[in-house]
């Protein structure tokens, strides 16, 4: 849908009970804006014209005071001012009102740099996505691992502070079926932008579909060990960082396999079974040259046949591989368009502060 501001169309799709509510109000201040704007310009161009210097216009009698007028220009804003108030106010206090606990879904959402995880009341997590139900009214509470981030979910106008030490929360009815943005609207450091997932809306069947597979929408029935292995690496989000190619997140895991590795204190080893199971157990034994330690610590949260299975995927794994959805909506940022075959080793630098933060919350 276009380039840069325009990709969205004047406004992203509204899919929120809330969103006609916000929108009118918005257009209404946006044609205000415009009818002032216009308004003025075109009086300053003709006086400006009219009275220039030089022109034969009477200039006698001018006028230097007239209460019918003044009043005009102070009351007709005031009023419109304090009409926005009001209209403004209003949706204000209608989204920041919480939905009866008893007719809405709870959910938790931790905001750290840079992932969203959240969590349903019903046990199941996901990371950078979030599955709705359409037409359910939905309550979340947030609070930051880190910095200060904002979950901002555009088509559904809803966008709230997540804020470190305490707990915030946004409220939304989706209205709309359909695969959504989620954002993160506050400037939370170098990959800030990349910050992204999607929201679904799921229809009431579909849903229960959802649940039943465990909350997962990745599973199918496996049939080989590397297809086993594809979905562990879906379900565990490794494509967040590993893509088809290098990049400044993390190195690429394509053709991996069999060839030497170099680390960061100059020591090689090779790509063995060994190598890979360790690096993703205890990642931060061997540090990839022009790397940090942020990767994860699967140690405890994965078993062995997951990790045998996710070796036997990476062996599988080209250049155009491992690249899932995600990238696609990082790419349809603006401003965010890696290019992968550019890895800006200034860049990687700029997230040492963070690494030292990682590693002591990985440890937990
Ligand atoms: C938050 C980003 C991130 C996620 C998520 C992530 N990794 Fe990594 N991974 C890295 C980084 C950065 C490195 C390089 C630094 C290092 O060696 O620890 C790395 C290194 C590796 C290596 C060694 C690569 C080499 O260069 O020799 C393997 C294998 C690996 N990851 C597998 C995985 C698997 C499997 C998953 C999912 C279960 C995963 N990673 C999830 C960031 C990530
Ligand atoms: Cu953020």
């Amino acid at each position: 849908m276009g380039w840069g501001p325009f990709q969205y169309g004047v406004q992203p799709e509204a899919a929120s009970a809330h969103a006609p509510y916000y929108d009118a109000l918005f257009i209404t201040i946006t044609l205000l804006l415009l009818l002032f704007t216009v308004g003025t310009v075109a009086a300053i161009i003709y006086f400006v014209t009219k009275y220039r210097r030089g022109t034969k216009v009477d200039r006698k009698n001018v006028i230097t005071h007239h209460t019918g007028l003044e009043l005009i220009w102070m009351g007709v804003p005031l009023v419109l001012a304090l009409g926005m108030f009001a209209w403004s106010a209003r949706n204000f206090i209608s989204v920041r009102t919480m939905p009866d606990p008893a007719e809405s879904t709870e959910i938790f959402c931790i905001g750290k740099k840079w992932m969203w995880h959240f969590q349903h009341m019903n046990g199941v997590r996901e990371n950078n996505e979030l599955t709705v139900v359409v037409g359910q009214p939905v309550k979340i509470t947030m609070i930051s691992q880190d910095v200060l981030h904002a979950l901002y979910l555009p088509e559904m106008r809803a966008q709230y502070h997540v804020v470190p030490g305490r707990y915030t929360d946004l409220q939304f009815t989706p209205t709309k079926p359909g695969k959504y943005k989620i954002l993160c609207a506050m400037h939370c450091g170098t990959q800030h932008s990349e910050m992204v997932g999607q929201l679904y809306v799921l229809t009431p069947t579909e849903y229960a579909e959802w649940l039943e597979k465990g909350g997962n929408r990745y599973k199918t029935k496996p049939t080989t060990v590397a297809e086993a292995g594809k979905q562990i690496w879906e379900e565990k989000q490794c494509a967040n960082c590993h893509t088809g190619v290098d990049n400044p997140r993390a190195p690429s895991l394509a053709g991996i396999f069999g060839k030497e590795r170099v680390f960061t204190d100059g020591t090689k080893r090779k790509a063995d079974r060994d190598y890979i199971r360790e690096s993703i157990k205890m990642p931060h034994n061997m540090i990839t040259k022009g790397y940090e330690n942020t990767m994860p610590v699967y140690g405890g949260t994965i078993t062995e046949p997951q990790v045998l299975a996710l070796i036997e995927y990476i062996k599988t794994l080209t250049p155009s591989t491992g690249d899932f959805e995600r990238q696609d909506i990082v790419n349809s940022i603006p401003g965010t368009n890696r290019d992968n075959s550019n890895v800006d080793v200034a860049n990687q630098g700029q997230s040492a502060g963070n690494a030292q933060f990682r590693s002591a919350e990985d440890k937990r």
